[in-house]
């Protein structure tokens, strides 16, 4: 994944047609494409191959089971052209190493999670999910844009794992507070795919990613 915008398009969109609309006007501003559970049903797991022709795709499928069925899933992912793929840290180490394993050390573990409910379950043990992504090996976190002074602390528990942060937009985080709290990558969905001018939307966080830096 290139590290130019630093701006990952959340494409939770319904068709093919929209899905390769939104990726053609937002590409030159965007690094990659998270596909997740809404367009792979909606439209079949042939996106995600469409999709990596034209920008590296990171999987979302929020992988949380035993570690032979995340084997499983992930190889299917990587077959198909992701370049990364997202799994959650709570279903224990051994199951998110199969992830790493099976992604080559691809792999992002959901930490905190951005929206309210995310206080009640995830943020209690979000540094030990941190800590657990560093242990197992894997690439990153996702940690909360809309919890800013979150990604901080969590930033000193993984050292220099990459941070990857939705709630930008629709949610109320800032870009340009996500960034200077230490992610790497904006995580944005609503905020492009939904605006008039998904083209100008992405050009608009990209250049405020830039500032902040
Ligand atoms: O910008 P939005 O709010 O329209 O979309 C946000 C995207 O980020 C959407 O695809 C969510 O599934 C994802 N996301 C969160 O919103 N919050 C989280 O805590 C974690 C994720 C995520 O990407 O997890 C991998």
């Amino acid at each position: 994944m290139q590290r130019k915008n630093r701006v990952i398009l959340a494409l939770d969109v319904k068709s093919r047609a929209d899905a390769l609309r939104v990726v053609e006007a937002a590409r030159d501003h965007i690094d990659a494409v998270k596909v997740g559970w809404p367009l792979i049903l909606a439209t079949g797991p042939d996106i995600i191959s469409d999709i990596a022709k034209l920008k590296d795709v990171i999987c979302d499928m929020k992988i949380a089971d035993i570690p032979s069925v995340n084997t499983l899933i992930v190889d299917q992912a990587i077959r198909r052209g992701a370049s990364a793929v997202i799994c959650h840290g709570f279903v224990g180490d051994d199951s998110v190493k199969a992830c790493v394993e099976a992604a080559k050390g691809q792999a992002f573990v959901v930490t905190e999670m951005s929206h309210p409910g995310g206080k009640q379950f995830t943020a209690p043990v979000a540094d030990k999910l941190a800590a657990l992504a560093r242990s197992a090996g894997a690439r990153g976190i996702v940690a909360p844009a809309t919890r800013p002074e979150r990604i901080a602390e969590l930033r000193r528990i993984i050292g220099k794992l990459e941070i990857i942060s939705p709630g930008v937009g629709a949610q109320g985080g800032k870009a340009s507070d996500t960034i200077k709290a230490g992610a790497d990558y904006i995580i944005v969905g609503r905020a492009i795919y939904e605006a008039q001018d998904p083209k100008a939307a992405a050009k608009a966080l990209a250049d405020e990613v830039k500032q902040s830096i």
